[in-house]
């Protein structure tokens, strides 16, 4: 029997449930008491390694994912002693908020794990989160890290604010690009160089990926000397070529974080966090505060010029 209690829920996704697993993840989208409950569970365990991929639409996002499965479950650990024998795959497409497109497809992609009881494939939607889907996706990460798993790939569409916001909460951020000058342009300008970790060109079997790189390798020189450059693999996604270097890459990334800048990075992810938690909690009573009796008092009140903006507001907050 599946529970609708999230404390048993996180112990049934704990046990291997996947049914629970996916409910949890649904309280987390769906917002209200649920969410809250899940969230404060979730919170309470350790989380997994998120590496995001993200890159304009048909880069070849989900065909890299479905290949980087193979290649990390076969590797089974970040190169040490951390092993993980599964991995969770969000696909985030705030775009087409059910079943657009496509998630539909990536669904489709990525069929081939579907049965694998080692991989867990989830798209994500905002519905009634409150925060909506920045915060969304890490409330479901935990919720992740809280059903054991290690590591977690996040797919997002890169192509406004929301989508670099959501690929800069990764611990290490892929960026992936096509073959073509368009392409790393469009990237530069939708502020995904700035948080790339790692630059994959993907369908370096088409022409244009010395050009490609000469362009990301400028850009980079742009951008000064940091004290991690980002590497730039080529990959062809469709027949796995460069998939295992790609996890090199990021493994290599991870280790470089590991030894300081992680700390830096969770903490200011952290801070970013707190505050839309409480700029949402903020707006819902604000919301709750503008409307009703009291507040159309103070309208007719402003409208006679008995009173204030300001001191309307203090007295719908009760601090008048
Ligand atoms: N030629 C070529 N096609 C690819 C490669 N990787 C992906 N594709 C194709 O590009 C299309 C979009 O891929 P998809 O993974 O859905 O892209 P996404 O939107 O970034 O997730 C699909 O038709 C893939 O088969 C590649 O390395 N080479
Ligand atoms: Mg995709």
């Amino acid at each position: 029997m599946i529970s609708s209690d999230p404390t048993e829920l996180v112990e049934q996704a704990r046990g291997g449930s996947r049914t629970a697993l996916a409910r949890l993840l649904t309280f987390v989208e769906s917002g209200g008491a649920n969410q809250l409950a899940t969230a404060a569970l979730a919170y309470r365990a350790s989380a997994p390694y998120v590496v995001g991929v993200t890159g304009p639409p048909g880069a070849g996002k989900s065909t890299l994912n479905d290949q980087l499965i193979n290649v990390v479950l076969e590797r089974g650990s970040f190169g040490g002693d951390d092993d993980f024998d599964q991995v969770s795959v969000l696909c985030v497409d705030p775009s087409s908020p059910f079943t657009g497109g496509a998630i539909l497809g990536d669904r489709i992609r990525m069929q081939g794990h579907a049965t694998n009881e080692h991989v867990f494939i989830r798209s994500m939607a905002t519905r009634g989160h409150l925060g909506g889907l920045s915060l969304a996706v890490p409330d479901a990460v935990r919720v992740l890290g809280a059903a054991n798993f290690r590591l977690v790939l996040v797919e997002t569409v890169g192509v406004g604010q929301m989508e670099v916001e959501i690929a800069s909460a990764a611990d290490t951020t892929v960026v992936v690009v096509n073959p073509g000058w368009g392409d790393a342009m469009q990237a530069n300008k939708a502020g995904l160089l700035e948080v790339a970790d790692v630059f994959v060109i993907n369908k370096a079997d088409r022409a244009g990926v010395k050009e490609t790189r000469r362009d990301l390798d400028q850009m980079l020189d742009l951008g000064g000397v940091h004290e991690w450059r980002p590497p730039i693999l080529e990959t062809v996604a469709t027949d796995g070529a460069g998939v295992a270097e790609l996890w090199d890459a990021v493994v290599a990334h991870r280790r470089f974080i590991e030894s300081g800048p992680i700390e830096q990075r969770r903490r200011a992810r952290m801070r970013v966090e707190l505050d839309k938690v409480l700029g949402a909690m903020v707006r819902a009573r604000i919301g709750a505060l503008a409307h009703g009796d009291d507040y159309e008092a103070q309208i007719v009140a402003l409208l006679d010029g008995t009173t204030d903006p300001y001191r309307a507001a203090e007295s719908l907050l009760g601090d008048a």
